[in-house]
C-alpha cells in the first residue's frame, strides 16, 4: 500500500493527520505538486484528476479522495474511532465535517488559489474577485463554528473527530488567504489551541 502525498497542501495533510490519530505508519511517496510533477505521467494516469493525496492498495485499487482514504483507515484501523462511534454521533460527524468542508476548508482554497501570485500556473483562469468573494463566506461560516463550539471541547461534542481535522486544516489555510479568525470568536480560538497541541498539529 502506498500514499502518493505533497507537503503544505491541504487534503494531503488532513489524511497524514488521520493517520497520525490511527498510530498507522504506511509507504508515502512524495509528488512536488509546485513542480507540475502530478500533471505528467505516471501520477496524471494514476489519478486522471490530477490531484493528491491518493491511497493505492495492495491489489492496485485506487482511492483517490482524501475523506474516501480517511473512511478506508477507520474500517481497517478503527480505533480511536474518528467518524463518530454509534449511529446519531455518526451522522453528527458526517454533517459537520461536510459543513466544515464547504463552509471553510474549500472556501479558504478558493480565496488563496484565485489571489495568491504561487498558485497562478496551478488555478487556471485565476480570478481574483472570486478569491475575495469567499472570504465574506468563511467569515460568516467561523461565527456559525464559533457558536458550534459552545455545546463541547470539539466540533461534534467531546470527541476529537475528522470534522476537527478538516476544520484545522481548513483554518491554517487562511492564513495563506490573508484572513484573519476575528478576536471575539473566543470558543474558537481556545478550541484551536486544544487541537494544536496534539501531536499530529505539526504534520
Ligand atoms: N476533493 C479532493 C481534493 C484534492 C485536491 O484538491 N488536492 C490539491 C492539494 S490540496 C491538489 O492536488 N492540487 C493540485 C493542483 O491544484 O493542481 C480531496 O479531498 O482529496
Amino acid at each position: 500500500m502506498k500514499l502518493y502525498d505533497t507537503p503544505r497542501a491541504a487534503n494531503p495533510r488532513r489524511v497524514r493527520i488521520f493517520l497520525a490519530e490511527k498510530d498507522v505508519v504506511i509507504e508515502t511517496v512524495p509528488v512536488d505538486i509546485m513542480a507540475g510533477e502530478h500533471l505528467q505521467e505516471p501520477f496524471a494516469r494514476l489519478n486522471p484528476l490530477k490531484r493528491l493525496p491518493v491511497l493505492v492498495l495492495d491489489d492496485g485499487t485506487v482511492i483517490a479522495e482524501s475523506v474516501a482514504i480517511c473512511r478506508y483507515f477507520e474500517e481497517t484501523h478503527p480505533d480511536p474511532p474518528l467518524f463518530g462511534r454509534d449511529p446519531k454521533e455518526k451522522a453528527l460527524v458526517e454533517m459537520w465535517q461536510r459543513h466544515v468542508e464547504f463552509g471553510l476548508l474549500v472556501p479558504a482554497m478558493h480565496a488563496f488559489r484565485h489571489i495568491h501570485p504561487a498558485m497562478r500556473e496551478l488555478e487556471v483562469p485565476q480570478i481574483p474577485e472570486w478569491g475575495e468573494a469567499n472570504k465574506e463566506k468563511i467569515l460568516s461560516f467561523l461565527a456559525y463554528l464559533d457558536q458550534q463550539l459552545g455545546h463541547g471541547d470539539y466540533v461534534v461534542g467531546d470527541s476529537y473527530t475528522i470534522a476537527d481535522i478538516t476544520a484545522l486544516v481548513g483554518i491554517d489555510n487562511l492564513k495563506l488567504a490573508k484572513v484573519r479568525v476575528p478576536d471575539e470568536l473566543v470558543r474558537l480560538k481556545k478550541w484551536y489551541d486544544r487541537v494544536c497541541s496534539r501531536p499530529s498539529a505539526v504534520l
